[in-house]
């Protein structure tokens, strides 16, 4: 269900303004993490398209708030949401201000954001400007669903050794009051690994249960 809405998903809007973030209601999802942690890359493989959200391998390539409309373009199910990556070190003072302010209010006054994908190289996981981003998003109580990208590159006990110190710092969150739910993947566009489970993760979030159950019911009348 959910993969045949992604195949559908095409380019909506390009946002650099919090003002001019649409009038949409339907519900979406932010991909949050650093320049060059492969955002765009995770948008195209999810959706089964090339060149969905501009992939690149120079940093700092999204620098605005793009949105991709999820499902049939006259009726989308729910958006989801390329944030600009941070931490790119070449960004002038008063532009990199402009973009922590917009991220900063998006992620926490965003009615219509379910839950934030925070993407981040499986080879420097939760770096301090991931922390500020799972800071920022604290206070609203919604997901964060964290996906170690670029899995290829790791060897398995690299990859066991992220995953630990990620889940703890997790439960360290937790302890500190964080309440929304905390979840952690493996993620590779290379490989394609663990898209199954990102596809469930964005399924639940779009599409809640009792809509599920509406739909069987309904087909079953
Ligand atoms: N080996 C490997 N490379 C990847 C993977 N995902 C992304 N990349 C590469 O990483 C680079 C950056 O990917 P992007 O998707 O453009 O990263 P981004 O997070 O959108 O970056 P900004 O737009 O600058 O914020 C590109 O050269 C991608 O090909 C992966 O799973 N494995
Ligand atoms: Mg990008």
């Amino acid at each position: 269900m959910l993969s045949f809405l992604l195949r559908q998903a095409r380019f909506f809007t390009t946002v650099n303004h919090l003002r001019n973030l649409p009038a949409t209601p339907q519900p979406e999802i932010a991909f949050a993490g650093r320049s060059n942690a492969g955002k765009s890359t995770a948008i195209n493989i999810l959706c089964h398209q090339k060149r969905l959200a501009f992939a690149s391998k120079t940093p700092g390539r999204t620098q605005h708030i793009n949105y991709f409309s999820v499902g049939p373009e006259a009726a989308p199910v729910g958006y989801l949401v390329d944030l600009p990556g941070y931490g790119y070190a070449e960004v002038p003072g008063a532009a990199k201000e402009h973009w922590q302010r917009l991220l900063s209010t998006y992620l926490q006054s965003r009615a219509q954001l379910r839950g934030m994908i925070l993407l981040m190289d499986a080879r420097r996981p939760l770096t301090e400007l991931d922390q500020i981003m799972v800071d920022w998003f604290a206070p609203t109580g919604k997901p964060i669903h964290a996906l170690f990208t670029k899995c290829d590159k790791l060897t398995r006990q690299e990859i066991t050794n992220a995953l630990r110190a990620t889940k703890k710092s997790f439960a360290e969150y937790k302890d500190a009051g964080f309440r929304g739910e905390l979840s952690v993947q493996l993620f590779s566009a290379l490989k394609r690994t663990g898209l199954e489970e990102a596809h469930e993760l964005i399924e639940s979030w779009l599409i809640p249960e009792e809509a599920n159950e509406n739909a069987a019911e309904d087909t079953a009348e």
